[in-house]
Parts: C-alpha cells; structure tokens; sequence
C-alpha cells in the first residue's frame, strides 16, 4: 500500500484536507481550537479542542458533508506571510497557536494559510484551491493527550485519507476493510485464540485453549524438524543474575530493552530478553572435542523484552514472547555449511506454510554507534564478510541495512510480506564470535589445542507469539485443518434418530487423535451448519438417515457447498494424512 506521507503529491494534498476538515469543523463548531493537524503515512489526522462538544464516529459524514461544500465552493487557498507580532496578535485568542509561535525559532519564517473565511498557521505548502480535494473519507476518531502528555487535557484526533481520484480512494477503502477483517486481534478475540488483561500487563497476551492448541502444533511441527537436523533440546528458567547478562555484554548493549532488577537475598536477578547466556553456559557444562561439533541446542524459550507501550500489538509485539531458539555451536569451518542448513531449514519451513513474499535483509552493525555495538572492528569485519561470504555461496539474493545487526554480530533475517501491513520479521540466523570468547568457551581441536567456538544464534519462526499472529492474518482465522483448534464438527440432523450414530464417530475420530465437536442442540440443520462455517470449521459431517443406514459420513469442507460422502474408517484416514502432510489446503 502507498505511504501517503513519502509521496509528495499525495503528502501536500493530504496536508490540505486536514486544513479543510479543519474548515469544516470550524462551521459546525465556531468554538473549535486547533492545535496539529500531520500527514500520516495512511492519510492525516487533525486534534482538536471543541470544550464540552465531542465528535462521534457517527458525526463524521456531516463533516464530510461540510467539507464536500466547502470543496465545491473552489475556495482559492493563499498563503500569508506574518511577522511574530502579527502572528501572535492574529491568534491571540487561541493558546494552542500562541503555544506554536512561542515555539518557534526567532528566524523561522511564519506563514499562515487562508481559504474563505478559514485561516490556520500553517508552514505548507498547499494545494491552490479547495475544489482539488475532491475524494476524501473521514476514517476515525479517537482521544489524544495535548503533546501526549496524559497529564494534559485531551483533545479529539479526527483521522482521514485524500487520493486523487475515486478509483484510489475505493481501492484504499477496500484495503482498510481488508485489514480490519484480516486483524489478528479481532479474529483472536472472535475465535477465543488469546486475550490480554490489564492486570496481567500490556503486551502479555494470556493463550487461551484454542491458541494453545495452534501453539502446540507449531512446537510440535518445528520440534520433530529439529530433532532430525540433530538439535537437543533444553529447558533453562526465563530469569538470570546481573551478573550472567554482565559477562554476555547485554547489560552494557541492550539493558533498555530490559526489565528492571529484581533483588532477591543477595541475588540482583533479569528477567531474560535473551537465551544464548544460557545456552552458553550448557555448552560450557562439559569438555567438547571438535568431533562433538556442531552442538545444537534448542529451546522454546520465553523472554522478556521491554517494548514501548506504543509499539505493542497484539501476539506481533509482545513484551513476553517465546522464541523458536537455537544456538549451534561449530568450528570456523563449519560456518558456511551449519549457516546453509538453516537457511534451507527455513525456505523448508516457509514452503510448508505457503509462504512466498520474503526478503533475506542483511543486518549490520553502523560502525559509528559505539554505545549499541560491541567495540571491535576487526571482529566485527570478520563476522559481516564470512556472512556475505555464505550468502553469496548459498546464491540466495538479499540486502543489506546498517544498524540493524544484534549488538554481538551481523543478522540474516527474513521480511515476510503479510497479505495486509507492512514486512514484519519473523526467521533470523546470526553469526557471533564475541559471546563465546566472553564465555571463555573451548573445545578440543585435531591438534589437542584449545579453540573458541563460533556461536550461530537462529530462530525459525522467530516467536512463536509474532508468528501466530502472521497466521492468523494470512488465513484469516481459517486455520489449515493440521492447526485447527476444532477439526471436525458432527452435526446430528434429528437427535431422536441419529445422535447415537453420531456418537460412535465422535469417539471413533476422537480415538484417532482427531480435534472434534458434537453439535447435539436441538436446533435447526441449516442453524447448525452455518455456525460450523462462522467457527470456521473445517470439517463439517452431517449425519442423518442415509449416513446411518449406510453406515456413511457426508462431510462438506469450509467454504464450499458440495456435500461428499465417504466410509468413516476412510475419512478418519484421509484426515490422518492430511494432518501428518501438514496440509495447507483440502478437498
Ligand atoms: C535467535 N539471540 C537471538 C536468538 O538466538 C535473538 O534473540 N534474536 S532476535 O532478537 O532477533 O529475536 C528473534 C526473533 O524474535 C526475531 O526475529 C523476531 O521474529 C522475534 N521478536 C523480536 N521481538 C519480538 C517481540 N517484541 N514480539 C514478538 N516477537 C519478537
Ligand atoms: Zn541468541
């Protein structure tokens, strides 16, 4: 989707319709002060004072009426040049616009922009006249704290888009609707997947039992791939000492992304926002000869990372996460080799779930930023040109973005589109030569001679947490049977005659491990069904006379109106493979 703010075009044109709606609310509410009114990179907002008035979602269309009139009107917008003291005696009346021009440095240029009876401080630049804004929508309206400051007043924001002909502006509208049907949150409220409770804190969401139930296959999933690529899993607790982030270098490189200490006896403890110390530490546990190597430790590990309150969503950001984590521990030669495997581990990882839109980003360190990155040059070297090294060799195309490497070494991490919203990224695999010398970790070369490993950090699905939120988004909540919290539901046509047959499948399907609901209730065969399809089932049977006496199943798959009909012990193995498959799609 077009980021509204980085085009110029739409950015001036945008720019003026908040002037307009500003108009607008000016002539429904002559009490209304102004205070900014941005472009946004999805359209403009503008806050607004209106005293005792409020503005409701419901309001909007007669302010979009206002502005349609004010736009017809083709009211020319010109620009006013104004000294400070013209300035200051021009809005004298308004402390919001006293507020701004006290601000301003003494040798900035004041400018106000005018159009009819309208006038706003304004720096520019403008469209020419009114009549230009012709296909604008109002979106939303919310609270907003004067400076977002929660100790000031709160003003109203009221939120729209501009385009510049209609056939943008609807497919913009069709874009919004989209992604608020396909919003993780919603459908994760909808379908009972997670919830968060302020008691609990922001950006801890609680899974309920149909997450868990996604969650768990995940694990499941990525455990038994692991298991075959020779990981050893571990479980290690989600706090550590001061002391133990001390030796890593997170507490001199990442502490603001931290929670704070908490003092137990003589112990300072953190809650973790990372695993390797502890992976460290298990590696470090025994001797290693090179013969050993690579070790790979794996875990499903829980951290804890301090994110603004703002930048919190849903299961995308979250300040408790729960990572798909490895750390491999090999010899410098094994880089390129151990580095490929996971790459392939994750384009395997990627083709089984369907998806297609990614970008391999390179992340390196920006060599002037001492504060986040660990200060060793010719490390820091070594590490990002063996990485390219084995990009090039794998001949996987990528880019590359300073300043974005972890703060002990490059990243290769994976931007997936999403079908709405930005890239997010989910796989990460990340060379490091620095926490294994801090580790005084070794092992024992062909020679006899003590060696330090390199650590390759990775993470498959990233979180299991952003990565369930991907999903949820991609399949708008119609999970793929193999994930889907209910995978069959049994619909009884008449109780009286047909419940007991149902049973037994109920109990057949349940003994092959096969996720299934019984709807006994006496209601109607179309209710019922059409519930099977708002649950997004995707399995429906429907059992009545026929189905009995033929000793039958007749099933319909979610979303489609063809009924098939098949024997219960070969539906059950049907099912069976589909879900061993992993299938992402069934017929
Ligand atoms: C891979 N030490 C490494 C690990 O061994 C590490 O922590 N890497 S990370 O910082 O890049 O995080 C791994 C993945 O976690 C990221 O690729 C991203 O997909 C996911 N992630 C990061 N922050 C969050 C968050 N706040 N909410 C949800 N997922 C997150
Ligand atoms: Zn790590």
């Amino acid at each position: 989707m077009i980021n509204i703010k980085e085009n110029l075009e739409l950015n001036t044109l945008n720019h003026s319709c908040a002037h307009l709606l500003a108009h607008a609310i000016k002539h429904l509410y002559p009490h209304a002060k102004f205070w900014v009114g941005p472009v946004i990179n999805e359209g403009f907002y503008y806050d607004v004072d209106l005293g005792d008035d409020v503005i409701k979602e419901e309001d909007l269309a007669k302010l979009e009426k206002e502005m349609k009139k004010i736009s017809k009107d083709n009211k020319l917008i010109n620009k006013i040049e104004l000294s400070r003291e013209e300035a200051l005696d021009m809005f004298k009346d308004d402390e919001y616009k006293i507020d701004l021009i006290s601000n301003m440095d003494e040798d900035t240029n004041i400018t106000a922009y005018k159009q009819g009876d309208f006038i706003d401080l304004c720096r520019g630049p403008h469209v020419n006249s009114t009549k230009q804004m012709k296909y604008f929508k109002l979106l939303k309206v919310s609270g907003a704290y004067f400076k977002g400051d929660s100790k000031n007043k709160m003003l109203q924001r009221i939120y729209g888009v501009c385009f510049l002909n209609e056939q943008d502006l609807i497919e913009y509208l069709n874009y919004l609707e989209e992604s608020k049907l396909r919003d993780h949150r919603k459908i994760g409220k909808d379908q009972e997947l997670f919830m968060n409770n302020p008691l609990v804190g922001s950006g801890m969401p609680l899974w309920l039992p149909n997450g868990a139930i996604i969650r768990k296959q995940l694990e499941n999933y990525i455990y038994l791939k692991e298991q075959e690529l020779g990981y050893k899993h571990v479980y290690t607790p989600c706090v550590g000492t001061v002391d133990l982030y001390k030796t890593s270098g997170h507490w001199d490189h990442y502490k603001e992304n931290m929670f704070p200490v908490m003092k137990v006896d003589d112990e300072e403890f953190v809650l973790r926002p990372m695993n390797c110390p502890h992976h460290m530490l298990i590696f470090k546990n025994k001797l290693h000869s090179y013969r050993d190597l690579p070790v790979r430790i794996g875990e499903f590990a829980t951290d804890f990372r301090y994110e603004a309150s703002g930048a919190v969503k849903g299961l995308e950001r979250v300040r408790c996460m729960c990572q798909n984590d490895a750390h491999l521990f090999v010899t410098p030669e094994q880089i390129g080799d151990e580095f490929k495997k996971v790459v392939n581990l994750i384009l395997d990882v990627y083709k089984d779930f369907g998806i297609k839109d990614y970008k391999f980003r390179l992340s390196l360190r920006d060599p002037l930023d001492k504060e986040k990155y660990f200060d060793d040059d010719q490390m820091w070297d070594t590490a990002e040109n063996k990485l390219r090294e084995v990009l090039n060799s794998l001949g996987v195309e990528y880019f590359e973005a300073i300043g974005e490497a972890a703060f002990y070494g490059p990243k290769l991490d994976v931007e997936v589109k999403p079908a709405v919203g930005p890239e997010v990224t989910l796989s990460t695999c990340q060379l490091d030569f620095l926490l294994p010398k801090r580790f005084d970790l070794t092992y024992i070369d062909s020679k006899g001679e003590k060696q330090t490993p390199v650590v390759i950090h990775r993470a498959i699905f990233g979180t299991f947490d952003r990565f369930t939120a991907f999903l949820i988004e991609e399949t708008k909540g119609i999970f793929p049977l193999w994930l889907s919290p209910i995978q069959v539901c049994i619909i009884s046509v008449n109780n009286e005659y047909h419940l007991e047959y149902s049973k037994m499948i109920e109990e057949k399907l349940q003994n092959s491990h096969i996720r299934v609901l019984l709807d006994d209730r006496d209601e109607k065969l179309g209710y019922k069904m059409r519930e099977a399809q708002t649950k997004k089932i995707v399995y429906t049977l429907i059992i009545g006379d026929h189905e009995k006496e033929n000793d039958l199943i007749s099933y319909r798959i979610h979303g489609s109106k063809e009924t098939k009909e098949m024997k219960l012990d070969d539906f059950i193995n049907k099912l069976k493979l589909e879900i061993e498959n992993h299938e992402m799609e069934v017929e």
